[in-house]
């Protein structure tokens, strides 16, 4: 039986590059991305595509049901400064598209399920050095709570109902092909955009604030990974650790500077603040290496390279 994947929020930030990377993997026809708006040229005109709100769950079964869908990327969430701002909107945008997905999986209509937590489920009593994969989790905002509770289902469902539910917690991830999406960490993203833009950047950070980073390919090889793995080898069913590179906006500036040495920051901190100073420094990630082979493959100054020159194109 011909069997699709399906994946929800597709034009998000991590959306976006996930439904490009699966459809050159398995074929376009093989891949449906979906979601409450349409999203870029590319997305809309290399497969398919369906406008759904997950929230909705007969028309996210009726999706499921008329492609025979068998594995859901569910990527659709508010992210954290935005959740700040109307917890209730994300706490019931985070949770009931969860709930619709892990329920149509224990009801085998979705074989395989990914869902993307976040370092977010982290608050200030973790350690924050080499955070590691079991410790304490007092996450203080709507979006990491959201995160932290959402891992509790898929772990629950997975025990209870033997749904495959796969997990991983994404550092603030970098890329160029979507605009920043109200990311506490999307100032990583920002920058590289202003600097090409106005040769300056004010940042909503503090000099200091050090975040666990990755690059985009490096999470979506990550994904694929996790997702490929023999469901032996996926020993933890709540969300694994993923870091990547850690480092502060100074740390930013200054690779760009190696390119662009006119580039300014100043800082001027927000509310967002309060949210980084919740999140580690640097995260542990020993578990997903020795279960699914994970590594991250890209350093700062590759980041910053790839995001200028790729920047450049755009703005020219
Ligand atoms: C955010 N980019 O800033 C997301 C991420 C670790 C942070 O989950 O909300």
């Amino acid at each position: 039986m011909k069997s699709r994947i399906l994946i929800i929020g597709a034009c998000g930030q991590i959306g976006t590059e996930l439904t490009i990377a699966l459809r050159n993997r398995f074929g376009a026809d093989k891949v449906v991305a979906s979601d409450i708006r349409e999203g870029n040229e590319e997305l809309m005109s290399e497969g398919h595509f369906e406008l759904l709100d997950a929230t909705d769950f007969a028309a996210v079964e009726d999706v499921i049901f008329r492609y025979k869908i068998d594995t859901v990327y569910l990527m659709a969430a508010m992210l954290s400064a935005i959740a700040e701002r109307f917890p209730a909107k994300a706490w019931h945008l985070n949770m009931t598209t969860l709930f619709h997905i892990l329920n149509l999986a224990k009801d085998k209509k979705v074989k395989k399920v990914f869902w993307p937590s976040s370092i977010a489920v982290f608050g200030e009593t973790t350690p924050s050095e080499n955070t590691p994969q079991l410790t304490v989790m007092e996450p203080s905002t709507v979006y990491g709570i959201s995160k932290q509770t959402g891992e509790r289902w898929c772990e629950y469902y997975h025990k209870k109902y033997g749904v495959d539910v796969r997990s991983i917690r994404y550092p603030g991830l970098i890329s160029y092909t979507t605009e920043p999406g109200g990311g506490t960490t999307d100032y990583a993203v920002d920058i590289y955009h202003r600097a090409l833009k106005h040769g300056n950047y004010r940042c909503f950070l503090q000099e200091g604030t050090v975040l666990p980073m990755m690059y985009m390919e490096d999470a979506i090889r990550a994904t694929i990974n996790i997702m490929d793995a023999p469901k032996k080898d996926v020993k933890i069913r709540s969300s694994y650790n993923l870091g990547g590179v850690s480092f502060a906006p100074e740390d930013v500036a200054q690779s760009i500077q190696k390119v662009i040495p006119a580039f300014e920051i100043e800082y001027e901190p927000d509310f967002r603040q309060a949210i980084a100073d919740s999140w580690p420094g640097s995260i542990d990630d020993s578990e997903a290496r020795k279960d699914w082979g994970w590594e991250h493959k890209f350093d700062l100054d590759a980041i910053t390279k790839i995001m200028l020159d790729n920047l450049k194109l755009q703005y020219s």
